[in-house]
């Protein structure tokens, strides 16, 4: 005897609970299976499923793809912290990773480039630790000044007044630009360079240059990282699948205006011209729900449920 189609899209949602990627798959491929009957509801939920397999396969292998061919740049942003000797750029990393850089309370610790990585809000950040910037410093060796040049952002330390204008000057030197956010086609590279920045003091001795960058203090490590965001302005979405289950981790983007189309682009490449329509959750599960089109530019935390033509 078919038991009700209600119970059985219970069971299968029991049955695929927390399982994602190709653990998932295999198990509606189980499910497809157990159900013996492919007619009425039966053929509803089983074309549910192949739906849905279809989805995931396609995601995982755009996932592949995406691994050997992208580097980690595109999805992880690089900061770099830069600052004159024993500004407590070593310091700062350590506090922000959990890394375990040597500090010291003398001069030039730091000779190499040190690297910390760390996950906040849905988004991996990278770190590098710039050897100090002194007076001068680019006139020969120009290695640091090229990270610099090629990053998505910097970091600048000063524990005075003085350590602040050494590095700014020392900038300005050599045709950087210092803005305050990312630009609006993301993190492209331009002549002169434009880099995103923002300063980090020392309390005992607030005293800071006049700049129109972002100051925080070195102690107030929730501020530094809510900033982060703000600069690289993310634009994370969220894709829910044919049973409102939403994906943990997002698609993110690092320019303004995406569209549909580019989610698709991104996660379900090749699926574009079959492409039905898309349902939005405004700004996170609560929100809003609207049916929308191709064209429909979307905004950091919606959540996006995409269906195709078969
Ligand atoms: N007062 C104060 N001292 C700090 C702060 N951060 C670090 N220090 C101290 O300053 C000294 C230098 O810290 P580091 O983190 O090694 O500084 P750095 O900029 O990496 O220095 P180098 O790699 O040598 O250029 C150490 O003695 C730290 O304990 C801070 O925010 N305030
Ligand atoms: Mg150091």
């Amino acid at each position: 005897m078919p038991k009700p189609y209600a119970v059985i899209n219970e069971e299968i949602k029991d049955a695929l609970k927390g399982k994602a990627g190709e653990e998932r798959a295999r198990e509606i491929k189980r499910l497809l299976k157990a159900i013996h009957w492919d007619v009425g509801d039966y053929k509803r939920i089983k074309d549910k499923l192949r739906r849905e397999l279809a989805e995931i396969e396609t995601m995982e292998q755009a996932k592949k793809a995406s691994r050997s061919r992208t580097k980690t740049k595109k999805t992880t942003p690089q900061f770099c912290i830069i600052g004159s000797t024993n500004s407590g750029k070593s310091t700062l990393i350590n506090n922000l990773t959990g890394t375990t850089i040597p500090v010291e309370s003398y001069p030039f610790t730091t000779i190499e480039p040190q690297y910390g990585a760390m996950e906040y809000d849905n988004i991996s950040f990278q770190f590098v630790e710039i050897p100090a910037i002194y007076d001068g410093c680019w006139n020969g060796d120009k290695s640091t000044l090229g990270m610099i040049y090629f990053t998505d952002c910097v970091m600048i330390l000063g524990r005075s007044h003085e350590d602040f204008e050494l590095v700014l000057k020392e900038l300005a030197g050599q045709n950087i630009e210092l803005i305050g956010e990312r630009m609006s086609d993301g993190f492209i590279q331009t002549t002169p360079r434009k880099i995103p920045a923002f300063l980090v003091f020392d309390k005992t001795d607030p005293n800071l240059p006049p700049s129109h960058l972002k100051k925080i203090p070195s102690d107030n490590l929730e501020e530094i990282k809510q900033n982060m965001i703000k600069i690289i302005k993310p634009v994370r979405l969220y894709t829910m699948n044919s049973f409102n289950e939403i994906q943990e981790q997002p698609v993110v983007f690092f320019k303004d205006q995406i569209t549909v189309k580019e989610v698709i682009q991104k996660v379900y490449k090749g699926k574009e011209e079959i492409f039905k329509d898309a349902v939005i959750l405004e700004g996170g599960p609560n929100g809003r729900r609207k049916r929308v089109g191709i064209t429909y530019e979307l905004s950091d935390k919606d959540v996006i449920h995409l269906t195709f033509h078969k």
